[in-house]
């Protein structure tokens, strides 16, 4: 176990399927808390600044090509290159909101074939988030996305079923790493809505860790 701190920040995690608004509502998360004068930082994964980042982004623009294997240990090495700045922030009282964290990593990589519990153990180790907040949304709902980009590039009925089966596995797998701890959110609802019940369970977790609530690893 990581060392006791009496009063630290929280590790607040947002996770969903593609386009569930994890983006949007972790921006308002940050400007809501800086509002409070809560010190809090907003991060994502991956985290494309760093060497591993880098990697990981040429092979999202598919501008090189790794097996699954390979792309899924970078996505944890970008989590594990960033592991002890997380803990001096968390425990210098800084609440991180983290846009996507390590069940992206595993949810999207045992969706795409990879056995599942070989998917999480590079993850072992890792900072435990103190909340999970699940912006739900039916894989359904993501249709316009590949409607979009076969609009682009035709195509458009083989690409959409493909993607939206990928999305339905990738919320299977999601449910597969879900605990009671999870606080599952309605993500069809507006934007305004979604945003109160997040300041909710954020504002909980932040007082929980203040009030000593331990850091503690994941999967361990
Ligand atoms: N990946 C992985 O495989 N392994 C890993 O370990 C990690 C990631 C960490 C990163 O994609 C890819 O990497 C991702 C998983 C994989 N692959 N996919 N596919 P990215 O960084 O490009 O994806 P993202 O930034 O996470 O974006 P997203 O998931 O596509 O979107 P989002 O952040 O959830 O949503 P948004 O950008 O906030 O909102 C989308 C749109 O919906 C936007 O126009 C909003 O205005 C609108 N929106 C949002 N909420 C609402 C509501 N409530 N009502 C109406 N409209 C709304």
């Amino acid at each position: 176990k990581v060392k006791l701190s009496s009063s630290r920040g929280a590790l607040i995690v947002l996770e969903g399927l593609d386009r569930s608004g994890k983006t949007s509502q972790s921006t308002k998360l940050l400007s809501y808390m800086e509002g409070l004068g809560c010190p809090a930082e907003l991060w994502r994964f991956p985290d494309r600044n760093t060497n591993v980042g880098q990697m990981i982004s040429s092979y999202l623009s598919n501008q090189t090509q790794l097996d699954d294997q390979t792309i899924h240990l970078l996505y944890s090495a970008n989590r594990w290159e960033k592991r002890y700045l997380m803990e001096d922030k968390l425990k210098s009282g800084t609440t991180l909101v983290i846009d996507r964290y390590s069940y992206s990593g595993v949810a999207f990589s045992s969706a795409k074939g990879l056995d599942f519990e070989w998917c999480k153990a590079p993850e072992k180790g890792l900072l435990a988030p103190d909340v999970v907040l699940y912006l739900d949304i039916p894989p359904e709902t993501l249709l316009y996305v590949p409607l979009q980009k076969a609009a682009e590039r035709g195509g458009y009925g083989g690409e959409r079923y493909e993607r939206l089966d990928f999305q339905k596995k990738v919320e299977e797998k999601y449910q597969a790493l879900r605990d009671p701890s999870w606080k599952i959110i309605d993500a069809c609802l507006s934007m305004e809505e979604v945003q109160k019940q997040l300041r909710e369970h954020v504002m909980d977790c932040i007082t929980s860790c203040k009030n000593g609530k331990p850091l503690s690893q994941l999967w361990l």
